[in-house]
């Protein structure tokens, strides 16, 4: 008889907070004990010189999404899943994105069955709200915060799905009234409209225009008015995939006035620039998203946003399109940059190459990767503790990370379906060897262990991060505005 299902000896377990040395004692899919010489268990794993991580949380992905050009992302929840767990992932939250004109119960449903039969670990949902109708407002998304589906992201930007400033305030408005912490991709539509429509009648049609077209002023000014809506309404709210110093120092300045703007940003804002996407004959497709890589001084402004806490969180945004008639080129072999699909992948190495570049050179510590990669996704979501930490009763989802093991990344020894990786030939140094995936053993060796299904959906809390701080600028105060009330209850 043995106490533990499964006890991970020797190694130096990390948290967001702090680095101790301790044995970690797993029984039916929990963190049971963290101490010295823990009792045997039915499975041991020697982490003699080894790093006991939180598995990561994805909080930024994009799983088996049609693209608003109705392309479908190459992979599928069993691909991306694998992919995310062989990274040192064990919780994922893609989108169910809503067709205009859809319900949004139906978006779910039909993602549901997706999900179902193929993850491999656990994952929920954010919703992505594109026809804000009085159905969906009204009843559909009240109902699905209340099923656990409590975040959503919404668009500044992209014809077919974004939303005006009226119409922000009025998802900004349910997610207050019904406790919802709201994602935005905030870059202004017309400044992106009025450059590509020049570039392109100027015959500017070339990958490398897209990042022109996607102007750091846009994104800083969609950074700003986001902001002022989110302070309006009193309603926190999440930027995501910030590329720019303009939106990260509008962000930190509301930050610095105690606003609850939460931001991400991603590796391709670390490791890539708008050079890649100036790649000989359409190569530069494959390094095509929104907002685009910009250059060396952003990139340096990124790291400083991640080591002073501007970004609360470091996901992948991984939009998987491969380079073919199928994703990227499927509007022919040399479409205008206003026709790739946009995104690049990463849900794989997002860990890697943030330990590698990050705490191997530096520029943020352990504890800090940890609260990046795992906790704060966890509680922005609703999902902490039981996701995000390595703590007692938390879920056994655990990454063990060789810091010394170097690896030279090639995609033929990635998991996705995508066909290639933007960051072929990089060498990483630190690498999660074993994964655990609630006590169950996902990923040793290099080879999987668990079964696609086996992951568990994720109903989700509303996270207090997300609750308004009840400071109302005067217009919304009833005191002071003459006694009418506007906040929605
Ligand atoms: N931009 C997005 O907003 N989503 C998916 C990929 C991308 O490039
Ligand atoms: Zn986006
Ligand atoms: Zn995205």
């Amino acid at each position: 008889m043995t106490d533990f299902d499964l006890v991970i000896r020797n190694g130096t377990v990390a948290t967001a907070a702090d680095t101790f040395a301790c044995d970690v004692g797993v029984r039916d899919g929990r963190i049971a004990a963290l101490g010295e010489g823990l009792a045997a268990g039915g499975r041991e794993i020697d982490a003699t010189g080894m790093l006991v991580l939180p598995g990561g949380v994805e909080g930024h992905c994009h799983i088996e999404q049609l693209s608003s050009f109705g392309v479908m992302s190459a992979d599928d929840f069993h691909s991306g899943s694998v992919s995310a767990v062989f990274g040192g992932t064990t919780t994922i939250i893609p989108f169910a994105a809503q067709q205009k004109g859809e319900s949004l119960r139906r978006t779910v449903e039909d993602y549901h069955a997706c999900a179902g039969p193929k993850a491999v670990i656990d994952y929920g949902y954010h919703l992505i709200i594109s026809d804000p109708s009085e159905q969906v407002m009204g009843q559909e998304l009240p109902a699905l915060i209340r099923d656990g589906f409590t975040s959503f992201k919404v668009y500044m930007t992209y014809d077919a799905m974004r939303l005006d400033d009226y119409q922000m305030l009025e998802v900004l408005a349910a997610a207050r009234r019904e406790g919802a912490l709201v994602m935005v991709h905030a870059e202004n539509h017309d400044m992106i409209r009025w450059l590509s429509e020049k570039l392109i009648d100027g015959g500017n049609w070339q990958p490398k225009y897209h990042a022109v077209s996607h102007s750091r002023a846009g994104e800083g000014e969609a950074a700003h008015r986001a902001i002022q809506l989110s302070r309006l309404m009193d309603q926190p709210m999440l930027i995501v995939h910030v590329s720019t110093e303009q939106a990260m120092d509008e962000i930190r300045r509301a930050q610095d006035q105690g606003l609850k703007i939460y931001a991400e940003t991603c590796p391709q804002y670390l490791f890539l620039t708008a050079q890649d996407l100036d790649r000989d004959g359409m190569d530069g497709a494959m390094f095509c998203c929104s907002p685009p890589p910009r250059d060396a001084a952003a990139q340096e402004a990124m790291w400083r946003g991640l080591a002073n806490g501007t970004f609360a969180i470091f996901s992948s945004d991984h939009a998987p399109y491969r380079f073919d008639d199928s994703g990227k080129l499927h509007a022919g072999p040399e479409p205008t940059f206003k026709q790739i699909a946009n995104g690049v992948p990463g849900i794989e190495l997002r860990l890697p190459l943030l330990f590698s570049e990050g705490v191997g050179k530096g520029r943020i510590d352990l504890n800090r990767f940890v609260a990046l990669t795992a906790t704060n996704a966890a509680k922005l979501y609703g999902l902490h503790p039981r996701k995000g930490t390595i703590a007692i009763g938390s879920d056994a989802d655990i990454a063990i990370w060789d810091p010394e093991r170097e690896v030279t990344v090639s995609h033929s020894m990635l998991h996705d379906n995508v066909g290639y990786t933007p960051y072929e030939g990089r060498t990483v140094k630190g690498w999660p060897v074993t994964v655990i995936s609630r006590g169950r053993v996902a990923v040793m060796e290099g080879e999987l262990q668990v079964a696609a299904g086996s992951g568990e959906f994720l109903g989700r809390d509303f996270p207090e991060a997300a609750r308004p701080l009840g400071r109302l600028e005067p217009e919304m105060d009833p005191a002071r505005n003459f006694g009418a009330e506007i906040l929605p209850r």
